[in-house]
């Protein structure tokens, strides 16, 4: 099995603590990216997204696309532990936060607070720090506030368990701590001590290092602004 994408991608994170949850083992290609595809990308996945599975990396034909797809087929590959939800208003939810974490929320981060600083570094320009600011400041007016109600006083998005959607939302707070957004206690106290809970999880912890290990290979230097 292979898997496809680059490290720093929310999305890909998905699937790599998945799978580390699972102790599901895969080969790992971390080249194509948003920066720059390989040439056999486009045949194993046309939309030009990552991340992307292939089973049996010889058969480019049969690929699973989207992390939702490869999450889920993670779940069925390997079942222990469960990482969605088995009581119907539990598996509801947890695929209602999954996907709001994957579109408003991966889009609010991606394009407004990581790519400003982390694209800008990326291609030899100053971090625009305030741009990212503005996005993030936009995400603390519904969206925070929204997924931090949701929490409320319990540990995990759906139900008593880590799920799927601890998952999804963690992997885009990944990207908001990278390029120096950390929640601040102070406004969303919830949704800080949910981070940390994840944090402490040796799948995410892993994973977090090797981002971080990524960024300081890269050489950048990230403000920290907040949290
Ligand atoms: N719904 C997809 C979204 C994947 C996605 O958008 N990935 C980004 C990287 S974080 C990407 O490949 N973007 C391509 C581009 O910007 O050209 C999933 O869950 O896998």
């Amino acid at each position: 099995m292979r898997l496809f994408g680059a490290p720093l991608s929310p999305f890909v994170r998905k699937a790599v603590v998945i799978a580390a949850e699972k102790g599901i083992e895969y080969e790992y290609d971390p080249r194509p990216s948003p920066l720059g595809w390989t040439d056999e990308f486009e045949q194993i996945n046309p939309l030009k997204r990552i991340p992307a599975l292939l089973p049996n990396p010889s058969n480019l034909d049969y690929a699973i696309n989207d992390s939702s797809a490869i999450c889920a087929y993670f779940e069925k590959l390997q079942p222990e532990p469960a990482l969605y939800p088995t009581d119907p208003e539990a598996y509801g939810r947890a695929l209602w936060i999954e996907e709001a974490a994957d579109t408003d929320l991966a889009n609010r981060v991606g394009m407004g607070v990581f790519r400003p600083v982390f694209f800008n570094l990326a291609s030899g320009k100053p971090a625009d720090t305030e741009t990212a600011s503005e996005g993030f400041e936009a995400l603390g007016k519904v969206l925070l506030p929204y997924l931090e109600n949701q929490l409320g006083g319990r540990a995990w998005f759906a139900g008593d368990m880590f799920s799927i959607a601890d998952i999804a939302v963690m992997t885009q707070m990944m990207s908001l701590d990278l390029v120096g957004f950390g929640l601040p206690q102070d406004r969303f106290p919830a949704l800080r001590a949910h981070f940390d809970r994840c944090m402490a999880r040796p799948s995410i912890a892993s994973c977090r290092e090797q981002n971080n290990k990524f960024v300081e290979k890269a050489g950048f230097q990230i403000e920290r602004v907040s949290g």
